[in-house]
């Protein structure tokens, strides 16, 4: 059996109801503003769920009860009245590309199920808990995004701002959240750190993993200079570095606005430089050392004079005797 495509809104009661059998494909269905749940599946074996938008129902968004092998993808369950989903006592439970945001109570809320996996899931601003589960099964639930790059709290209250919280009321061993989805995850390749780059030039190389949501702007820059936007491209070359240490940042921005910088360190070592070649020193020039040495030669010999010491005279210069008069 398949349902899908339907607007599905403003019953008394439920919107969707499945029960007791097996197979049912639920897709592409809007279902809002139900007096009760927005979907309930009860004692069915077999449920793909996708694509839905199920919202502002004023109980559960999904209610799956004593069922088996239910998948749920890439639907948006936000704003029901109380838990977005609830599993209870259902097996092989999945749950997939799912935005749980919203929700009056818990946005997923799993009690005595076994086989429960939940990923690649935004879960966000539900009233509780983003997440809790109650029985000695493990629940596992890494690879989401719980409204922070720095994962979920766990705690045993919930409350209405992120980042989500997480429960397991039978310990923390039953529920699984670690790794979560953060911002982007930034690598660079070239050049290593503390490397020393010969010239002028270096070229950085990186790659960008996008985190929780898609990576919408690359930049880069050198020390404190500007940033430059590499967005779309994996290597940039600087030119004409100055000797010594500089730092490169690479910055990425995703489209929750998160932002994650990495750097790296390397040292340019510019070629030795040879002094320019000794210009031909001018004749009125000369006259001008030459004074100068003169003058100080004399003072020196002034000085030891007075000291009435026995030190030889120094040694004449080339350029100059003595004895020559000072000040000309
Ligand atoms: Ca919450
Ligand atoms: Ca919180």
């Amino acid at each position: 059996m398949s349902i899908s495509g339907c607007n599905i809104r403003g019953n008394g009661y439920n919107g969707i109801r499945i029960r007791g059998s097996r197979n049912v494909i639920i897709s592409g269905c809007a279902v809002s503003n139900n007096g009760y749940d927005g979907i309930h599946i009860g004692s069915y074996h077999g449920v793909v769920i996708s694509g839905c938008d199920v919202r502002s129902n004023d109980y559960d968004g999904i209610d799956i009860v004593i069922s088996r092998n239910i998948a749920i993808s890439e639907c948006t369950v936000g704003h029901n009245g109380y838990n977005g989903i609830r599993i209870w006592r259902s097996p092989n439970t999945s749950l997939s590309g799912c935005s749980v945001s919203g929700n009056g109570y818990n946005g997923i809320y799993v009690v005595n199920s076994s086989g429960v996996n939940v990923h690649y899931c935004n879960i966000t601003s539900n009233i509780r808990h983003g997440l809790c589960t109650r029985g000695e099964y493990v629940v596992n639930a890494t690879y989401n995004w719980w409204g922070s790059p720095d994962g979920p709290e766990y705690k045993a209250v919930g409350d209405p701002y992120d980042p989500e919280e997480v429960y397991s009321h039978d310990g923390p061993k039953y529920l699984v959240y670690e790794p979560w989805l953060g911002g982007p995850v930034i690598e660079i390749i070239s050049p290593r750190s503390g490397a020393i780059i010969e010239g002028d030039a270096v070229t950085i190389e990186w790659s960008v993993e996008p985190g929780a949501f898609d990576v919408v702007r690359v930049e880069i820059r050198l020390d404190d200079g500007p940033w430059i936007d590499v967005t779309g491209t994996t290597s940039y070359t600087f030119t004409g570095l100055s000797g010594g240490e500089h730092v490169a940042t690479i910055r990425a921005v995703d489209e929750a606005g998160n932002v994650v910088e990495e750097s790296v360190e390397f040292y340019v070592k510019l070629p030795e430089v040879a002094p320019p070649p000794a210009a031909p020193i001018p004749p009125e020039m000369l006259a001008g050392v030459a004074t100068g040495v003169i003058a100080s030669v004399a003072t020196a010999i002034v000085i030891k004079k007075r000291r009435g010491s026995t030190v030889p005279a120094p040694p004449h210069t080339a350029c100059a005797p003595p004895s020559a008069p000072a000040g000309t």
